[in-house]
């Protein structure tokens, strides 16, 4: 994982690649004015390749507005659009819902951008905004939350979601000791990334026996704010009174509930996904959080950019088995996989462990 985003000196070049490519094509729409970019929507829903990214503009869509999660993550993707000489718009809705996504999805699509990357706050309710997107020639990528595999071409996928399943119970394993009530505050009922976490969890406690003595005893849901998710904390200790450990599978929840078990002088544990910045005063080994994971949603962000912007060049079309450069992000040159979805996506890199020995370093980062 990579701890500084440095300039992003690998852009000329692979801007230049990008024209170069798109001269090959055969299929350059190169003088596309951002103003206008969306295309005349004559072609059958497939988004039209081979343009000039630099005159390009590129939107982010994140789940919502105040989670620092999420401006981290808009921030990586703004600086490498930015970087290539390209247009970008951060475009937050109102609330963690898919109305609100719609709205500022409708907008965009008059607005005429050439690509829209989306952390969905529903897996299918984005579906037929998108399929208008895509019908009017503008790309469509996913980040950190994924829609299904009929509305975007690629997912960029901060993480293996099975990987992190494992890794969360495995920490849930330690912490507890393997035994006792654990129970999941988590982020909306809808978002897609918690949902497939918490699935991937559960199927690691039923594949093997060695979780038989760890009960899942609840999953609620704090809509990714800090006071439903104090109220769910406040909650889960009162109907729950053997309750050993909760796990957040999102960093406004790990965070709000931190809170209320520090001040409430609680023996129960908290672990799950967490901004170091948010965290360090409750990490360590005595502490509330022993220790959490996470990624950097600065490079996710940047990734995405990347991503998008091989779907605009023509570089890419999303399909597996397509590689792309990434600047000078660490696992550089990306490889489209297959996703259990049916659809596409690639994965920016491992979870990683914050605890006692980092958290101080990473928390200046994000
Ligand atoms: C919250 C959001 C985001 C998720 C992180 C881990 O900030 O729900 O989507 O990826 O947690």
């Amino acid at each position: 994982m990579k701890k500084r985003i440095v300039a992003l000196l690998m852009c000329t070049a692979m801007v230049t690649a990008m024209m170069a490519g798109c001269g090959n094509s055969g299929s350059s729409t190169a003088s596309t004015d951002s103003s206008s970019a969306a295309d005349d929507g004559s072609d059958d829903g497939a988004a039209t390749d081979g343009k000039d990214v630099t005159d390009c503009t590129f939107a982010i869509v994140p789940k919502s507005a105040g989670n620092p999660y999420n401006e981290a993550e808009a921030k990586g993707f703004q600086e490498a659009i930015e970087a290539a000489g390209a247009k970008c718009i951060v475009s937050y809705p109102e609330t963690a819902t898919a109305d609100a996504q719609i709205t500022v999805l409708q907008s965009l699509i008059s607005q005429g951008v050439d690509s829209i990357t989306v952390a969905a706050n529903d897996e299918n309710a984005l579906q037929a905004t998108l399929q208008q997107a895509m019908d009017a020639g503008i790309h469509v990528s996913c980040v950190d939350s994924k829609t299904n595999a009929d509305s975007r071409e690629v997912f960029v996928n901060q993480a293996d979601t099975s990987l992190i399943g494992q890794t969360l119970m495995d920490a849930i394993y330690d912490i507890t000791g393997g035994e006792g009530q654990w129970a999941i505050l988590s982020a909306t009922s809808q978002a897609a990334n918690q949902n497939a976490w918490i699935e991937a969890m559960q199927n690691v406690m039923e594949s093997d026996d060695k979780y038989a003595n760890l009960e899942l005893v609840d999953i609620v849901y704090g809509d990714d704010e800090p006071q439903p998710s104090t109220e769910q904390t406040q909650a889960l200790l009162q109907n729950y009174p053997d309750l050993k450990l909760i796990c957040a599978p999102t960093t406004v929840g790990i965070n709000a509930a931190a809170k209320v078990l520090q001040d409430q002088g609680s023996d129960v544990k908290i672990t799950g996904l967490g901004l170091p910045s948010e965290m360090e005063a409750y990490v360590g080994e005595d502490n509330v959080c022993p220790y959490m994971y996470l990624w950097n949603p600065i490079d996710t962000g940047e990734l995405a950019a990347y991503t998008a912007m091989a779907l605009v060049s023509g570089e890419i079309t999303g399909a597996a088995g397509e590689t792309f450069e990434a600047g000078d992000m660490e696992n550089s040159p990306y490889t489209i996989v297959e996703a259990s979805d049916g659809g596409t996506e690639v994965i920016v890199g491992d979870p990683f462990e914050f605890n006692s020995e980092n958290i101080a370093e990473w928390a200046d980062i994000f």
